[in-house]
């Protein structure tokens, strides 16, 4: 519904562009014409983002700064991301995939390369966060790093404790959602999974002991096991409504991403109603991601998003979204700027210990996608 929406408004922009270059054609000036001069875009960036992944005035501040208004969508998972993408025309002219999905979207020629010259303010860049994401885009030529985490779980430990009663809290976090001895007993108090496949089976699959993003076919059977034989435990699905149910005490654990939990903790201490919220970090292992902004191929406003993506880049407006919504920025630069809590809670930027357990997500290819999804729909629906 949003993309349709955005398709019909980006059209007009896309056409005048067009327009304006075919009448310099005709002139017979397109050779004295730079393109950006051609490409003298409406004041327009259409923006889709994970739900709960902004600063506080992070777009009331480049829109009166710049003048460019800001229409902001939102989504929970990468699969809906790339769906959008191929299916193409998405009207959108900055998108936040995790970057081992923006990988396919590069293989597929989805997205534009970026023009660096553009954007002065990669120099603040961690070089090492750089170097993970080349990993999956060479020479970082498309992607720019917006924040990361990773994949965990996250309790209220006071009902927690309770539920599980005379059974102590396992040294292995996973268990609490991936051991039947553990999640029988929580299922009282509440347990949500996150509610997509690309997230959850390779948590499952590193419970295993299994490469997460395994390309055999056969290494994903013991995860479906585990998945299913906690399935009658668990009450809720959800990627972004679990932070409220986190925060009114509807649900106990949850397995759901870094930030996310330590902003239902936030929120519950501010709302000072006796709830308590931690973000664990599992001692075995989790996966960790790199949420990136890129522009698709056919973006109508290409300049508008490198200013957006050059202004994310300036060290206190990247730091503005970590203090609002506790996930790691890439930005060197910005470390000043992040609040002493935030930039002190070791489940926001990981200690180069943890981080070295943690396994960054990887592509894998269309069959084992639909291996994955599989598995994930047999296992949500109790087949
Ligand atoms: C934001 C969740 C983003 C993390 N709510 C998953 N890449």
């Amino acid at each position: 519904m949003h993309a349709l929406t955005r398709s019909a408004k980006a059209a007009p922009s896309f056409h005048f562009t067009v327009a304006k270059a075919a009448a310099a054609l005709l002139l017979g000036a397109a050779s004295l014409v730079p393109f950006s001069a051609l490409a003298d875009e409406e004041k327009v960036l259409n923006i889709y983002n994970w739900s709960d992944y902004i600063g506080e005035d992070t777009i009331a501040n480049f829109e009166k700064e710049t003048g460019i208004k800001v229409h902001y969508d939102t989504f929970d998972s990468n699969e809906i991301v790339h769906a959008k993408m191929v299916a193409g025309k998405t009207g959108y002219d900055i998108i936040i995939p995790s970057a081992h999905w923006a990988r396919l979207e590069i293989e597929g020629g989805l997205l534009a390369k970026v023009d660096k010259s553009k954007l002065p303010n990669l120099k603040n860049m961690d070089p090492t966060i750089q170097a993970a994401i080349a990993k999956l885009d060479p020479n970082n030529e498309h992607l720019v790093n917006w924040l990361w985490g990773f994949t965990t779980v996250g309790i209220n430990p006071d009902k927690v404790k309770k539920a599980l009663g005379d059974l102590p809290m396992p040294a292995n976090v996973w268990d609490l959602v991936f051991d039947p001895k553990y999640v029988s007993r929580l299922k009282s108090c509440g347990v949500s999974f996150l509610d997509t496949p690309s997230e959850v089976v390779p948590a499952a699959m590193l419970y295993t002991k299994k490469d997460p993003f395994s390309k055999s076919s056969a290494d994903y059977q013991d995860a479906g096991r585990v998945l299913k034989s906690v399935r009658p435990y668990i009450t809720l699905f959800s990627s972004s409504g679990y932070i409220n149910d986190m925060v009114n005490g509807s649900i106990c654990v949850a397995l759901g991403w870094s930030g996310d939990i330590n902003i239902a903790r936030q929120r519950a201490i501010q709302a000072k109603n006796g709830v308590n919220i931690e973000a664990l970090i599992p001692s075995t292992s989790a996966t960790m991601f790199f949420d990136t902004m890129a522009i698709p191929a056919d973006a109508g406003h290409p300049n508008n998003a490198h200013l957006w993506m050059n202004y994310i880049m300036r060290p206190e407006v990247h730091a503005g979204l970590t203090n609002k919504v506790f996930y790691a920025n890439p930005n060197l630069a910005s470390l000043k700027f992040v609040k002493k809590e935030v930039a002190e809670n070791k489940t926001v930027f990981l200690s180069d210990e943890d981080k070295k357990r943690m396994v960054p997500e990887q592509a894998v290819a269309a069959d084992i996608r639909r291996v994955v999804t599989r598995l994930y729909t047999q296992f949500k629906t109790g087949m």
